[in-house]
């Protein structure tokens, strides 16, 4: 059987060390040695400041809006995986949807004046498959219009733009660590906060505002990773280069495999240094897609439409808004298989029968 993903497992022995470390000092949560060890490391490789460690990619999307004291309208992307727009709502704000560019499926610049009410106070925009949102008009406008700008950059560990981390864009970057990313710490996420002000509030929101054992600095809540996900993070982060090369071979062999062909790929924003943490087809309608991907699971491989359906179609949201690209792009895209360790006959394989369908 083929997934869209597998967890990338380090060497167990690294783990092991770590783990041996953790028994010694009996330490194995609230800021221990490893999660600050983590933290440093992460600041170092990504050359970015003020990384706050969580133990998801959702509490880090919800401290962001806390941390910036966000309320009202935030203008989003229809297309991103449902915690970007679930969030927003369960902060008590508003999701306003504008559409996205139909080549590099990140919110599109030019949707979003229209939208900018009195209650609009931030921009939550994702770096879709760690594609690069287009940040300068992004930022033009949230600049003109006094806007906060989150970026859910959950897909854009290691990326850079224009040589510099696309996480020093924005307010805040938020990041997943989940089991499924090409970095990862089992469960894990992380927030970088351009501010210094800001990191400290967040800092305190993720641990319930304890300041020492009896004093409060403010409302917080349990944001907190622990040691055992620290160490992951520690083995994985040793071998990133490694994993991102082998992303990058599967990445070209599928190029290789479908070019010319009537599918429609990601394009990655000029002067991007790109990670390779999705492999996105987009197929000329719905059906051609459905015809594919029950030939695929007949194969016994499985990829996913990331993302379906379009977030603004979601049945819970109280104002229904058309996106027509994000809606007809949510219909027609499969991520493909991608992963360390995925063959390279398993990858001509899927071209193949993928092929076969067009
Ligand atoms: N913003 C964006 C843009 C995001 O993409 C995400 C998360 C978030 C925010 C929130 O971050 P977190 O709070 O999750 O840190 C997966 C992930 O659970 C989710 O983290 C991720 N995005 C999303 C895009 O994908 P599912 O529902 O597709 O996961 P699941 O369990 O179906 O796994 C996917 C594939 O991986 C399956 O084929 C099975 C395989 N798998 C999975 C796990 C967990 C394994 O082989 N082993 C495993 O241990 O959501």
């Amino acid at each position: 059987m083929i997934l869209v993903t597998k967890p990338y497992l380090p060497d167990i022995k690294a783990y092991q060390q770590y783990v041996e470390k953790i028994w010694a000092s009996g330490w194995i949560t609230n800021n221990g040695a490893l999660v600050q060890e983590l933290e440093a490391k992460l600041q170092d490789t990504l050359q970015v400041p003020n990384c706050i460690f969580l133990n998801n990619g959702t509490i880090a999307l919800q401290i962001a809006i806390q941390a910036l004291d966000i309320q009202g309208e935030i203008i989003t992307t229809p297309f991103s995986y449902v915690a970007t727009t679930s969030t927003i709502l369960w902060e008590k704000c508003t999701p306003v949807f504008a559409d996205i560019e139909p080549d590099t499926l990140c919110i599109d610049p030019n949707e979003i004046e229209a939208l900018i009410t009195d209650r609009t106070s931030a921009i939550m925009a994702t770096h879709v498959f760690g594609n690069p949102c287009d940040v300068e008009a992004l930022e033009q406008i949230a600049q003109k219009h006094q806007l906060k700008i989150i970026y859910d950059a959950a897909h854009a560990f290691g990326v850079t733009y224009k040589g510099q981390s696309i996480l020093t864009y924005g307010d805040i970057s938020t990041l997943s660590f989940h089991a499924t990313k090409l970095f990862h710490t089992v469960e894990g996420g992380a927030m970088i906060c351009k501010d210094s002000a800001v990191f400290h509030k967040a800092e305190y929101m993720r641990r319930f505002g304890h300041d020492g054992p009896y004093a409060f600095h403010g409302v917080g809540v349990n944001g907190k990773n622990s040691e055992f996900h620290a160490a992951m993070g520690l083995c994985v982060l040793k071998d990133y280069a490694f994993v991102l090369n082998a992303r990058r071979k599967i990445c070209e062999r599928y190029d290789t495999q479908l070019a010319g062909t009537s599918l429609q790929f990601l394009s990655i924003r000029k002067d991007t240094s790109f990670n390779y943490a999705y492999y996105p087809i987009i197929f000329k309608d719905e059906a051609t897609l459905l015809k594919t991907m029950a030939a695929l699971e007949a194969a016994d491989i499985f990829p996913r439409r990331y993302f379906y359906p379009a977030l603004n179609t979601l049945d819970y949201l109280d104002k229904k808004v058309d996106c027509p690209v994000a809606e007809r792009v949510a219909q027609c895209i499969l991520c493909l298989p991608l992963y360390v360790g995925l063959e390279t006959s398993s990858v001509d394989y899927i071209s193949q029968i993928i092929k076969d369908h067009l």
